[in-house]
C-alpha cells in the first residue's frame, strides 16, 4: 500500500466564496489579508504549514507549482502571488473601497511603490538571522532560538527541495529550479557586505518614503491622502516586517525619520491592520514549537528552580 501523504487539499467548499491560503507570518500574505480586510470581503484562511514543508506538498504544488504563498481561490479560479491577487480584488470587486493608486497619481509615490515592491523581503529577514549585528531587539516570533531553528531549517531547503523533485516527478523541473536558486541565493547571503548593500537599498527607498510623508501634512493620514491605496499596504507591511526583524532603530526610529515614526503608529493602530496579526497564543505555539529541545530544558531548569527559591523564599 503506497504511503498516506503527510498533507492532503483540504475539504473547499465548491462554490464561488473566497479561500486565502497564507502563512500568518509571510509579508506577502499580510498584504492580501489587509487588503482583503480594508475591501470587506469575506473570505476564508486557510493556514498553510510552512514550518513543515506543506508549501512543497503535492496538492499545494498542484495549487501552486512555484511553492509560493499566498494563493486565492475562487470556486476552478486560481489566483497565485501577492499582487496578481491585489489587483484580482480591484478588479473584480469594484463597489468595494478602492485602493488602486490613480492612474494620475504624483509619479513619486507611482515609483515609491515600485521599489518596494522589488523589495526581496524574504532574504533580508534570513540576513538579519545570519547578520544580526544591525539587529536591535527582535520581537515575537524572531526571538532567538526560533531564528537558530529557521536557519538552520534554511540550510536543508535546497536538499529537501531535491527530495522532493523526485519525489513528485510532474514538479521536478520547478523544484530543482527553485533548489538552484536557494543555494544561490544563500551563497550570496554569507557575505555581509551583501546584505549591508541590501539594508542600503532600503535605506534609499524610505528616505524616499519619508519625503513623501513630509510632503502630506499633520492632517492627512495615508501616503497618497486621506484615503489608504496599495502604497500604504506595501509600506506599511514593509515597516511592520523592519519592526519584527529589530530594524526599525536602523531606518527610523529614536528621531531618525519622524514623519515615519508616526505612520508606522498610525499603521499599528489601524484596525483592518490588527486584523492581520498573529494572535498572542499562535505567537507563543510558534516559539514553543520552534525552540530546540536543549534551550527548553533550560527554560524549564529555570522555572524549577524559580519555583523552589520563590517557595523558600516566600517561607521565611
Ligand atoms: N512574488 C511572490 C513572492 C511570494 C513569497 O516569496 N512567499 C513566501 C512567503 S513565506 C514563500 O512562499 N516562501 C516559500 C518559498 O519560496 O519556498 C508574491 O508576491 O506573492
Amino acid at each position: 500500500m503506497e504511503d498516506e501523504p503527510r498533507f492532503k487539499r483540504p475539504e473547499v467548499v465548491n462554490d464561488d466564496s473566497l479561500v486565502l491560503y497564507c502563512n500568518q507570518y509571510s509579508y506577502y500574505c499580510q498584504k492580501v489579508l489587509w487588503a482583503l480586510h480594508e475591501k470587506d470581503i469575506k473570505f476564508t484562511k486557510y493556514e498553510i504549514d510552512v514550518a513543515n514543508d506543506e508549501h512543497f506538498s503535492e496538492w499545494f504544488l498542484e495549487l501552486n507549482p512555484r511553492a509560493e504563498l499566498p494563493v486565492l481561490q475562487k470556486g476552478l479560479l486560481i489566483v497565485p502571488g501577492s499582487n496578481r491577487i491585489l489587483d484580482y480584488l480591484e478588479e473584480n470587486y469594484p463597489k468595494n473601497k478602492p485602493l488602486k493608486l490613480s492612474w494620475n497619481e504624483n509619479v513619486k509615490i507611482l515609483n515609491l511603490k515600485n521599489a518596494l515592491d522589488k523589495l526581496p523581503i524574504g532574504v533580508i529577514t534570513m540576513g538579519s538571522f545570519l547578520h544580526p549585528r544591525t539587529v536591535v531587539a527582535p520581537k515575537s516570533p524572531f526571538v532567538q532560538p526560533v531564528r537558530y531553528t529557521i536557519l538552520e531549517r534554511d540550510e536543508t531547503v535546497s536538499k529537501r527541495l531535491r527530495d522532493y523533485a523526485k519525489a513528485f516527478p510532474a514538479f521536478n523541473e520547478v523544484l530543482q529550479k527553485k533548489a538552484e536558486f536557494h543555494d544561490r541565493k544563500r551563497q550570496m547571503l554569507t557575505s555581509e557586505q551583501y546584505f549591508l548593500q541590501l539594508l542600503d537599498i532600503v535605506d534609499h527607498v524610505l528616505a524616499d518614503a519619508e519625503t513623501e510623508l513630509a510632503k502630506s501634512g499633520e492632517d492627512v493620514t495615508w501616503i497618497a491622502g486621506e484615503d489608504i491605496t496599495l502604497v500604504d499596504i506595501s509600506l506599511g507591511c514593509l515597516l511592520y516586517r523592519l519592526y519584527v526583524l529589530g530594524l526599525e532603530e536602523r531606518f527610523w526610529a529614536g528621531g531618525k525619520r519622524p514623519q515615519m515614526e508616526k505612520y508606522f503608529n498610525r499603521v499599528m493602530t489601524s484596525e483592518n491592520f490588527q486584523h492581520t496579526l498573529p494572535t498572542k497564543t499562535s505567537l507563543l505555539k510558534t516559539i514553543w514549537l520552534n525552540t530546540p529541545s536543549t534551550y527548553k530544558a533550560g527554560i524549564a531548569a529555570f522555572s524549577f528552580s524559580s519555583m523552589i527559591i520563590g517557595s523558600t523564599l516566600l517561607k521565611r
